[in-house]
């Protein structure tokens, strides 16, 4: 019998005097978890574990061990909880699938990380549309052991908060910001480029094309550039972000963006593919196999 999750909807969480409600979060059915899910999980785990190191960032690597994830089978989130409430704060809620932004932002913002509660079937192993268990656990669970990184994310959800205030630009902005770093993101280390990116982090296939493939740009992280900058949602991404360090993002994330989503409007979007005159271009990409329609 396939894994049914039992609701806990409209978790009420006080805030000061107001109440906010996240919906939802539903348990995680770990006891339903079929054997094919949990060969799933494994066939995915081994498969990165085996291509990523020297490929992901030591960071990332280093924190996946120390919540002692492992092949053997799907993770429990209430495990996984206590060892992340006690390095950062942060707390998994399981939930259907992608949320409403505005609750999205709104877990972020108060340090709750939303994992998919269903893992894809055996014949999706290579792709897979929306976020699914292993997309998240896998991909974005670890690093939000990292304090740094785990500001970050807060203060993205924050940002994500008063963004879907100001409007749908500010918001496209925004999004394109979490695409190129949260999701896409490369970061320079002292063994050379490393991915932090979840959804690199989680395709075998994006593990390889990312570092090594001719085709993508590599460009210095920019934030005002990264949000002008369209992306891509079913190919590889033709451009990839180089942060330095996580602080990097730190530093560039404390400013309020209202001036910057003020400044942007005035400025056209650029295609997912193109360089830039003043770009900090660490590869020129050569464009093989890039689709020329599509960017979003
Ligand atoms: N919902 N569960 C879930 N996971 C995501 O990564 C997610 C989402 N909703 C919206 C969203 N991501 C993106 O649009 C963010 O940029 C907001
Ligand atoms: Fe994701």
């Amino acid at each position: 019998m396939s894994a049914q999750p039992r609701r806990v909807e409209n978790l009420h969480t006080d805030k000061g005097k107001v109440p906010v409600y996240a919906t939802g979060i539903v348990e995680q059915p770990w006891d339903d978890y079929s054997a094919e899910d949990h060969a799933t999980w494994a066939t995915l785990f081994a498969r990165q574990r085996e291509i990523l190191p020297g490929r992901a960032s030591d960071a990332f690597l280093r924190a996946q061990d120390a919540m002692g994830m492992s092949p053997h089978a799907i993770p429990k989130y209430a495990e996984l909880n206590r060892v992340l409430g006690e390095a950062t704060g942060w707390q998994l809620i399981g939930v259907e699938g992608l949320l409403p932004e505005l609750d999205f932002f709104d877990h972020l913002a108060n340090r709750r990380f939303p994992v998919t509660w269903w893992i894809r079937k055996p014949g999706q192993i290579d792709y897979i549309e929306e976020p699914d268990l292993f997309h998240d656990l896998f991909g974005h669970v670890p690093l939000l052991m990292d304090p740094r990184f785990a500001d970050y994310m807060q203060a993205y959800g924050r940002g994500g908060v008063k963004a879907h205030a100001i409007g749908p630009d500010a918001l496209q902005n925004l999004t394109r910001l979490y695409w190129y770093t949260v999701e896409f993101g490369l970061i320079r280390e002292s063994g050379g480029l490393r991915i932090y990116g979840s959804g690199i982090v989680s395709s075998k296939g994006e593990s390889i094309h990312a570092l090594e493939s001719d085709a993508p740009n590599r460009i210095g992280f920019d934030l005002e550039r990264i949000m002008r900058t369209r992306y891509r949602i079913d190919t590889y991404q033709k451009t990839y972000f180089v942060i330095d360090s996580f602080e990097q993002l730190i530093e560039a994330t404390r400013p309020d963006f209202t001036p910057i989503y003020s400044r942007l409007a005035e400025q056209p979007s650029v295609p997912a593919g193109e360089v830039l005159a003043d770009d900090a271009v660490l590869h020129r990409g050569s464009g093989e196999g890039w689709a020329s329609d599509g960017d979003v």
